[in-house]
């Protein structure tokens, strides 16, 4: 079968080249590659998806879920870094952080806007992976765009449709950003759509969407879930990402976390998505937003579960079953020989259910 599923996608992607991370102090080659987009732009375009141009959106957008700080710092970023001279001296051609406002540095002093150009990575750069290119801004923005067109055309009522964010997004926070994201594509798109009644997230990344769960959490208009790699077991983000984490304030009761073992495939996984989306259904739920990411599937370099690709698509009939307009944002996966037709299962498996909840199968 085909996807009728629209696509949205941005040729921009093409422009964040960050050629590797920066792990444990050492440029290591990095799987979030321009491959990654072309991997799935072939595979959407043999399934016979049909495509979309992103329109372009006004920061408001953007600024409902990030600091404008932030905004601003990352469109000027790499020129602050170039105009420092640290492409030449010492040599390093991405803006990388070396000093972080720790909270056991600060104790509990303000922090000061830094000035020189390195520590206000630190300042807005969480960990050393998250590197900045040239046109690392260009392709974020697009992403974003992407994010809010796939969101604009559930609203103005198309059932479903695929954002094909790159870079991912789930990562980034309202103040600071990492885990190879820049603009948490995900909660753009569940804030654009939070007008109109509750918006469930559910992030089915095989890491904790934790920027998604931090910029939500005292909102309880946006129900924000995740089911992810247990952070106890040595797995990013590693400081968070478990069951108590609930909300806080008036947002108490609308976060879950659902942490699984390394190791885990379909059957516990999929328990795992069926229970997020009961409770985001139970929870009120009108719209949803789906953080896809394709890095639980057995094989993924970048995680440890075993999901199959049968397991990608009965996640998506689980989804579609439910029923509700929905917005998948592309966030990780990494095995760029199987990347394309997990994306196609997900999608085509959301088709699946959807017709059968609805009678016409
Ligand atoms: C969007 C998304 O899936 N981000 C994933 C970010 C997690 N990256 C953690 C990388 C940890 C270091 N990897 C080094 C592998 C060396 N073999
Ligand atoms: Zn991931």
């Amino acid at each position: 079968m085909g996807i009728s599923i629209p696509a949205v996608s941005s040729p921009d992607d093409r422009h964040h080249e960050p050629e590797g991370e920066v792990w444990v102090g050492v440029r290591i080659e990095g799987t979030e590659s321009p491959l990654r987009a072309e991997a799935i732009r072939s595979a959407l375009a043999r399934a016979g998806a049909p495509f979309v141009e992103p329109t372009v959106y006004p920061d408001s957008s953007i600024t409902a879920v990030h600091d404008q700080a932030l905004v601003d710092w990352q469109a000027t970023a790499h020129d602050e870094w170039v105009r420092a001279g640290l492409d030449r001296d010492p040599g390093q051609d991405r803006v990388v952080p070396y000093i972080f406002p720790h909270p056991g540095l600060l104790e509990g002093i303000d922090p000061i806007e830094p000035s020189s150009a390195s520590a206000r990575a630190g300042r807005y750069v969480y960990d050393t992976m998250t590197l900045i290119a040239p046109g690392t801004w260009k392709a974020a923005r697009a992403a974003a765009d992407v994010a809010l067109t796939a969101a604009g055309l559930v609203e103005s009522g198309t059932q479903a449709t695929y954002g094909l964010c790159r870079p991912p997004g789930h990562h980034a926070a309202r103040s600071a950003i990492g885990g190879s994201c820049y603009l948490n594509n995900s909660a753009i798109a569940a804030g654009s759509l939070a007008g109109t009644g509750r918006v469930g997230v559910l992030d089915i990344d095989a890491h904790h969407g934790n920027g998604t769960q931090s910029i939500f959490y005292e909102d309880p208009g946006v129900l924000t879930c995740s089911v992810h790699v247990d952070p106890r077991e040595g797995w990013f983000p590693h400081f968070f990402g478990l069951a108590g984490e609930t909300g806080r304030g008036p947002g108490e009761g609308t976060n879950r976390n659902l942490p699984l073992p390394a190791g885990t495939g379909d059957r516990e996984w999929l328990a795992g998505v069926e229970g997020l989306l009961d409770w985001l259904l139970a929870g009120g739920a009108g719209k949803l937003v789906v953080a896809l990411g394709l890095d639980a599937a057995a094989g993924d370099p970048e995680g440890p579960f075993e999901v199959s690709e049968a397991g990608y698509r009965s996640a998506g009939r689980l989804i579609g079953a439910a029923g509700l307009p929905t917005v998948f944002i592309q966030e990780g996966g990494y095995a760029l020989d199987t990347l394309g037709d997990l994306v196609i299962a997900a999608l085509e498996g959301f088709e699946e259910g959807a017709a059968s909840a609805t009678g016409d199968a």
